[in-house]
């Protein structure tokens, strides 16, 4: 099997370890960073967001395939910088205030980071005015909000009009998620995107970014 398919296996299958040595071979072997990137990490992933979607591997199989691929994006990263390759663009990520449930928002970031989007994550309790604060001030595409709480919720309403109010004309995108969440209310409360997984987060991105 050849270098790439070995990665994009093992990222699938959650081996850490082995995601991080054979991202250290593939670039002794002469490998370009950016089709590591691409043809094994991001293809990886993309094939576990599938698999996710279908029901196939669930929440546990997904953390250990973001994680083996962070592993060997730490070994990429210092060469994908050298070689000057622009991330998809930039997704600032959030649990909402008064809201300490991070696992699915952590997913989330995991998976876009998987497909080549750069993550500013503001951790959880995070409040409107800090969403917008750093959308702006980080430059990024799309602010991602997570809630699991019915009684947080709001705060995806608030983030959305104080977007609108202190940038009118804002490129910035919002999508919004978490189990209590529907496309209902984020149609009511003008959300760009809604999605009930952390795979869907990705297409959601992705359609923004126009890729
Ligand atoms: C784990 C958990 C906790 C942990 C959280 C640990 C952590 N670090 O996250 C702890 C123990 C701390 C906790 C605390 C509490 N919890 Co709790 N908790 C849960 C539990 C069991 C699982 C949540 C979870 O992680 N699910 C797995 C993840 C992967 O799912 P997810 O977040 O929905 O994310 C998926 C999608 O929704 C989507 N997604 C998520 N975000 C986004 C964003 C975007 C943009 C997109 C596109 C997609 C997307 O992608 C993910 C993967 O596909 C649920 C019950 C349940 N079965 O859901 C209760 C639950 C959420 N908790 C609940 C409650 C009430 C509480 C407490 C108030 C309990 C208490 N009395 O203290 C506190 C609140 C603390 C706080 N202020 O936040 C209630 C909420 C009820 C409600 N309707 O509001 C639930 C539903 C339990 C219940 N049946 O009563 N909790």
């Amino acid at each position: 099997m050849d270098r790439i398919a070995a990665l994009k296996d093992a990222i699938i299958a959650g081996e850490m370890a082995q995601a991080k040595g054979l991202a250290e071979q593939a670039l002794e072997a002469g490998l370009e960073p950016k089709e590591i990137l691409n043809e094994a990490l991001i293809a990886g992933m993309d094939k576990v967001g599938e698999l996710f979607k279908v029901n196939e591997i669930y929440v546990p199989e997904v953390l250990l395939a973001a994680k083996s691929m962070q592993n060997a994006m730490q070994i990429l990263k210092p060469h994908l910088v050298k070689g000057g390759i622009q991330p998809r663009g930039k997704v600032v990520v959030g649990t909402v205030r008064g809201d300490l449930h991070d696992i699915g928002k952590n997913l989330m970031a995991m998976m876009l980071e998987g497909a080549g989007f750069e993550i500013v994550d503001l951790g959880n309790d995070v409040p409107a005015e800090k969403f917008v604060e750093a959308a702006i001030e980080h430059g990024a595409t799309v602010i991602g909000m997570s809630a699991l709480l019915t009684t947080t919720m709001h705060t995806m309403k608030d983030t959305v009009e104080l977007l609108k109010q202190k940038d009118p004309d804002s490129k910035i995108r919002t999508m919004i998620g978490g189990a209590p969440v529907t496309r209902n209310f984020a149609d009511r409360i003008g959300a760009d995107g809604y999605g009930d997984d952390a795979a869907t987060a990705v297409d959601i991105a992705k359609g923004f970014v126009g890729s």
